[in-house]
């Protein structure tokens, strides 16, 4: 499993929990907001997965570009078919979804008919994705000055 979106996208969330005078500071995980990103961290490695078990189209494009280590990945997004397709695990994650067309419409936040995992994990955090008894933003405002 490719972490470095997970830590990316955990990177993002806390590097702004605390908001410094210091410009520079901004572009950093300060001492603060470390905990904080390790919370968001653990939260989005678990969406990461969950990512991966919805976005199972796409094998056959990577195995043509011979991209081996990708192999047992999908595209890194998830189309509406793959998330029709996984609705038995959204539901046990979410709870059943009344419109799951317009669900993913709203996920779909620049509305580019697909979701990426960043997309992903602000809705798995609007939804508190329940992989995990963890809610990261709660977690994160303990954090906030
Ligand atoms: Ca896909
Ligand atoms: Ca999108």
């Amino acid at each position: 499993m490719a972490a470095r979106p997970a830590i990316a996208s955990a990177f993002a969330f806390a590097k702004d929990i605390k908001k410094s005078k210091n410009v520079r500071a901004r572009d950093f995980v300060e001492a603060g907001e470390y905990r904080a990103f390790l919370v968001a961290l653990k939260a989005r490695l678990e969406y990461s997965h969950a990512f991966q078990s919805i976005d199972v189209d796409g094998k056959r494009h990577i195995r043509n570009n011979q991209n081996r280590h990708q192999n047992d990945q999908g595209d890194g997004r998830i189309s509406l078919k793959e998330f029709l397709g996984a609705q038995h695990m959204i539901d046990a994650w979410v709870g059943k979804l009344e419109d799951p067309e317009a669900e993913f419409r709203q996920m779909d936040a620049d509305s580019g008919g697909t979701v990426s995992f960043y997309e992903f994990c602000d809705w798995a955090t609007r939804r508190h994705l329940g992989l995990d008894s963890y809610d990261s933003k709660a977690e994160a405002q303990e954090f906030e000055i």
